[in-house]
């Protein structure tokens, strides 16, 4: 693997084929921003928001009761699901889109993309650029989940107000044109509504009940709207729990942290001291596909020549930063 520092953002990288990288990625932490003096702008609910979680979460838990109904095959689907939309936000959205962290060819672009409609979480390319506002202006106002705000605010509390003006502001100043140049990424945002109605509901009910007889109504609670929030809740961990809880071998002075639980149900998305610290390392973490599948999927994508160019930190580079940044937690270090 190639030695990565953040000089390769200056770079510019060469447009053309198939898996070009059009601009530099803005995910780098700036410290220049300064909060707005004077009182907060007032919290605005989003009654709608409210009671489409309130009504998803209800069903996710009588998903839950209904769990001994349902077919083994039916419990294998859901599994299945789970893994196809948790890969199209680890490997898809986030990974390769919000961070460029290594290229992927068409083919798979197009998984992804059907992989992330799966998963319901917003599109490629709003969560993108929401996620690169969160690393640009980690633990701000400009932060679209600002975990000093609270567990809750920062878990699902965000999802459910208007967002602080400060997160447009800056935004809207994010260079973008990786993402609009992504022919993938543009036709699932035109098609985003009908994507989800088919990939995140009517697939995991009806496949269950089309080719082995499940019940209708234990195929849409239990692969259907218990996998969704499941998936959402493990998702959410990343902003909230591994915000607040866990060791900072990386950097001491930052708020994210290594937290293991949330790697494992985020496959391989919890090592959040060592992400905000290296953001484009494909791995997200310094321990390879240690409770990480996603890593091990993109190894695996790279090895039937479907990616490539996957950026790595070097060992040295991480030494040298626990050393010299890190809370002393770090059994290498
Ligand atoms: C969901 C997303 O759950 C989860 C993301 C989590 C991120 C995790 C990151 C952690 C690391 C990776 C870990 C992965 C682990 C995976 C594990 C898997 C097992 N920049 O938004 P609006 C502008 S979604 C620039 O309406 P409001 C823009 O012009 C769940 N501009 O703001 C926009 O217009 P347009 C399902 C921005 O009115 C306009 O403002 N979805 C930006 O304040 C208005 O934007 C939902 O629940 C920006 N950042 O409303 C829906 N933002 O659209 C949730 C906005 O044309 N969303 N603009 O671009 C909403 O309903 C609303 O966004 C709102 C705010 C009510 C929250
Ligand atoms: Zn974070
Ligand atoms: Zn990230």
């Amino acid at each position: 693997t190639e030695t990565e520092t953040r000089s390769h953002r200056a770079d510019k990288q060469q447009n053309g084929d198939a898996m070009s990288e059009t601009s530099t990625v803005e995910d780098v932490f700036d410290d220049t921003y300064k909060e707005k003096e004077g009182p907060k702008p007032p919290r605005m609910l989003v009654w709608r928001n409210i009671i489409l979680m309130t009504l998803l979460h209800t069903g996710a838990l009588y998903g839950l009761i209904v769990i001994p109904c349902a077919s083994a095959l039916t419990l294998a689907w859901t599994a299945v699901c789970y893994l196809i939309s948790a890969l199209g936000v680890t490997a898809g959205a986030h990974r390769l889109w919000s961070h460029r962290s290594y290229k992927a060819s068409f083919p798979l672009r197009v998984f992804l993309a059907l992989a992330n409609s799966m998963a319901f979480q917003n599109d490629v390319y709003e969560w993108a650029r929401d996620h690169r506002v969160h690393h640009k202006y980690s633990e701000t106002d400009a932060d679209p989940h600002n975990a000093t705000r609270g567990f809750f605010f920062a878990h699902i509390g965000w999802l459910l107000v208007r967002k602080h003006p400060d997160v447009i502001e800056k935004g809207k100043k994010l260079e973008l044109a990786d993402l609009r140049a992504d022919k993938v990424v543009m036709f699932q945002r035109r098609h985003y509504k009908l994507s989800v109605l088919i990939l995140c509901f009517l697939v995991p009910t009806l496949v269950p009940w089309y080719f082995w007889g499940e019940s209708l109504a234990v195929a849409y609670f239990v692969p259907g709207l218990l996998r969704y929030a499941v998936v959402l809740n493990a998702t959410w961990l990343v902003n909230s729990a591994a915000h607040i809880w866990g060791n900072r071998p990386y950097d001491k002075t930052i708020n994210p942290r290594e937290n293991p639980m949330v790697a494992f149900s985020a496959i391989g998305e919890g090592f959040h001291n060592y992400h905000h610290t290296f953001p484009f390392d494909y791995a997200t973490s310094e321990f390879g596909w240690k409770f990480n599948i996603t890593t091990a999927f993109i190894d695996l994508m790279c090895f039937l020549g479907l990616a490539k160019d996957c950026k790595k930190v070097s060992k040295e580079l991480i030494m040298a930063r626990i050393q010299r940044t890190g809370d002393g937690s770090d059994k290498s270090g």
